[in-house]
């Protein structure tokens, strides 16, 4: 194995209170290069982060000397690949503080875990005249599964509004809440915005009408705790991309009462205890929502993401990227013509804005050539861009790897993109 350095020596010598990315940013090889002749300034984080070595140490380890199927050979490699893979499991319990590790599902992200409690809880509970409630500020993964629903089932998506600085407007949302409402499915973090949702009030206003609460925690995991078991929430979703972990992996938290009374999602290998041509009866929690082989690299990867995440220390990740966030917000009001799009009070490290005159995808191209890599667009969120009455924004979503001086070479980036408009 690879020696130790970055952050997991620096932990190892010394138990540091606050984070010194540079430290952190010997772990990133990724961070090391650059691109069009400029240090790489990696600012599209809320997209899909950067990867730790030991992440990459862990995938390829599993790849040179583990690969082999799960849950079925007694041969040694299929025993060890099984052991990591269910150890990934209780590492995504304890990141999360589920109760137990059967209310962990993997799935292949934040994506397919709202479709498949679209298609298995939502199938089965909903009928014709009861309602879905989303909030005007979700990702397109946290409509369109719901839309599909509704219209299968005759049943109607009602839509919680948000005010002009993108805070859910909590009073109406508890007026949209009443006996027909069967699911409410809510954003913890925006993706394009950065506010954060009051989830632990919202979820107990939702179950005093016996609805059941779906967190999207896709923007979430990476950037705060997750307590299912404190928010009360019935299910939680994350992004294993996001975190720091592989793509293609994910998890879904269900509440097991919930999960156990849920017709499964796909069938195949591993979903099953038995099956004849008359009849098959399915496997125990959690694999009866894993059908066929998964992704068990990934799976890994991801376990290994969620140990580097705690070494650090989310208390520690939080605390570095709100003073990211402060001084990229005061840096960003000071450019005039510019507006800044998402100023909840309660916000995380997300900065979305807007320049007049300038096309978002004109300023993400000018910004490239700097080095500088941000998101422009509808972000998947495009009735939240309706609302706000725009097409599109520039991103810039910081992770606790990024440093002050990264956001000045934003800074003089936008100056540049404003030079060539001005022409
Ligand atoms: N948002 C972004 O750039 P997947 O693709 O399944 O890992 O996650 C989907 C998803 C769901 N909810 C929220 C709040 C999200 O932010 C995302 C992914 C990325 O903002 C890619 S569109």
């Amino acid at each position: 194995m690879k020696a130790t350095s970055g952050i997991l020596a620096s932990e190892q010598s010394t138990k540091r209170l606050s984070l010194d990315p540079n430290v952190i940013r010997e772990d990133f090889p990724i961070l090391k290069q650059t691109v069009h002749g400029k240090p790489l300034v990696y600012l599209d984080n809320a997209a899909t982060s950067q990867k730790p070595q030991t992440v990459i140490d862990a995938t390829t380890r599993y790849y040179s000397g583990q690969n082999s199927n799960i849950h079925r050979g007694v041969h040694y490699l299929s025993e060890r690949a099984t052991h990591e893979y269910e150890e990934a499991r209780i590492k995504a319990q304890e990141f999360m503080n589920a109760a137990s590790s059967q209310e962990i599902i993997f799935v292949r992200g934040t994506t397919e875990a709202i479709n498949l409690v679209a298609n298995t809880f939502g199938r089965a509970n909903l009928a014709a005249g009861d309602e879905v409630l989303i909030t005007a500020m979700e990702h397109h993964s946290n409509i369109v599964p719901w839309q599909i629903l509704c219209e299968e089932k005759h049943a109607v998506l009602r839509v919680a509004p948000i005010n002009d600085e993108g805070e859910l407007l909590v009073d109406e949302f508890e007026k949209l809440l009443n006996e027909r409402t069967r699911i409410v499915s809510l954003t913890h973090i925006s993706n394009a915005l950065g506010t954060i949702n009051p989830i632990r009030g919202l979820i107990e206003e939702a179950h005093r009408v016996g609805a059941v609460v779906v967190i999207d925690g896709a923007q979430a995991a990476p950037h705060a705790r997750i307590d299912v078991q404190e928010f009360d929430c019935d299910f939680y979703t994350m992004s294993g991309h996001k975190v720091y972990g592989p793509t293609g992996i994910g998890v879904l938290y269900g509440k097991s009462r919930l999960l156990d009374a849920m017709p499964p999602y796909q069938g195949g290998g591993d979903m099953i205890a038995s099956v004849t041509f008359e009849k098959t009866t399915y496997n125990t929690l959690p694999y009866k929502f894993e059908a066929g082989t998964p992704n068990i690299a990934g799976t890994i990867g991801l376990g290994a993401a969620l140990d580097y995440v705690n070494t650090i220390g989310l208390e520690r990740i939080a605390q570095h990227e709100h003073e990211l966030l402060e001084y990229g917000t005061e840096a960003l009001s000071n450019i005039a013509s510019l507006r800044i799009i998402g100023t909840a009070k309660e916000k995380a490290s997300i900065l979305s804005f807007v320049i007049e005159g300038i096309h978002p995808h004109d300023v993400g191209t000018i910004l490239d050539r700097e080095g500088v890599a941000i998101r422009t667009g509808h972000h998947c969120t495009m009735p939240l861009m309706q609302r706000l009455g725009i097409v599109a924004t520039s991103r810039a979503s910081l992770a606790f790897y990024n440093t002050k001086e990264e956001i000045d070479a934003l800074v003089r980036g936008i100056h540049k993109v404003k030079e060539v408009f001005a022409r």
